[in-house]
């Protein structure tokens, strides 16, 4: 039976490929994203395959994502998969020098953004008895590395707040699940250096990330387990990435 999927940042990277993934399994879906243009040109690409929807949404905007997820058109309205995946990493700068502005963006979007695409369509999940919320992580919110201070916090946030979901959620048959990538090859470094594209294409040269095909997979195979499994959790990472322990500082450096 085809699904109602919302997919927020549907723009590029993952959620541009989630929404391939989807499109060619016939699911129904939602597109959201601000960059509409790109939507556009998405929707004409995949709406051979099936029926499409698209919201002009910025996540960090709560009344215009409150009023656009509670007025979706009536074919669109019953959504059974929320994909939580618009989201950034803004600089790399330690704290002490980092911009407020960037920390205020990354948790508007990271975290706000989520809870506020949740809590809008939790309540007709619950009444319908059907749902599962994907929030899309990181590895960064698990391991520390320089620079990731306040981008690593949100997304150890969005790992607590599915983990919390969850405990809410027991008794109904609703499903969440939290994926935490680590290096995938998408827009996201071109967004965290500020345009800056040699910086960005330098980030990925000669380490074979991940791609956002990889992740897309992820959430496809999750969402397609039987109704009595629910996935807590998938945390995946390229080959040429771990966590390679502990740095000292020498006293004499
Ligand atoms: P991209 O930059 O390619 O895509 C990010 C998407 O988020 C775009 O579609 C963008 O759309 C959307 N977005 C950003 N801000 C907002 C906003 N305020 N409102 C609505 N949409 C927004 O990066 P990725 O595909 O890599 O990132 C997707 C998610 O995956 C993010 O949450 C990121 O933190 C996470 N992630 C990425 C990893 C990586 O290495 N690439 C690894 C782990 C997690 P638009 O600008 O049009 O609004
Ligand atoms: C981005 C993953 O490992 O580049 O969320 O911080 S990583």
């Amino acid at each position: 039976m085809s699904r109602i999927i919302l997919i927020t940042g549907a723009s590029s990277g993952f959620g541009e490929a989630i929404a391939r993934h989807y499109a060619a399994k016939g699911d129904r879906l939602i597109l959201a994203a601000r960059r509409i243009g790109r939507l556009e040109k998405l929707k004409s690409e995949l709406e051979s395959s099936t029926q499409i929807h698209l919201l002009a949404l910025d996540v960090q905007n709560r009344d215009a994502v409150i009023e656009a997820l509670n007025h979706l058109p009536a074919q669109f309205s019953q959504v059974d998969i929320l994909i939580n995946n618009a989201g950034l990493a803004l600089g790399l700068e330690p704290a002490q020098s980092a911009d407020l502005d960037d920390w205020d963006t990354m948790i508007d979007t990271n975290c706000k953004g989520m809870i506020y695409c949740t809590r809008a369509l939790l309540p007709g999940m619950v009444a319908r008895k059907r749902g599962h919320i994907v929030n899309i992580g990181s590895a960064a919110g698990s391991y520390a590395y320089p620079g990731a201070n306040v981008y690593g916090a949100t997304k150890a946030f969005v790992q607590q707040f599915s983990a919390n979901l969850r405990s809410d959620l027991l008794g109904t048959p609703l499903r969440v699940t939290c994926i935490a990538p680590g290096m995938a090859d998408t827009e996201f470094s071109l967004v965290r250096f500020k345009r800056d594209a040699e910086k960005a294409a330098a980030v990925y040269a000669g380490n074979d990330a991940m791609t956002a095909s990889d992740i897309a997979h992820a959430v496809i195979y999750v969402t397609d387990q039987p109704a009595h499994l629910n996935i807590n959790h998938i945390e995946m990472m390229p080959v040429t990435q771990a966590s390679a322990g502990l740095r000292v500082q020498k006293l004499t450096e």
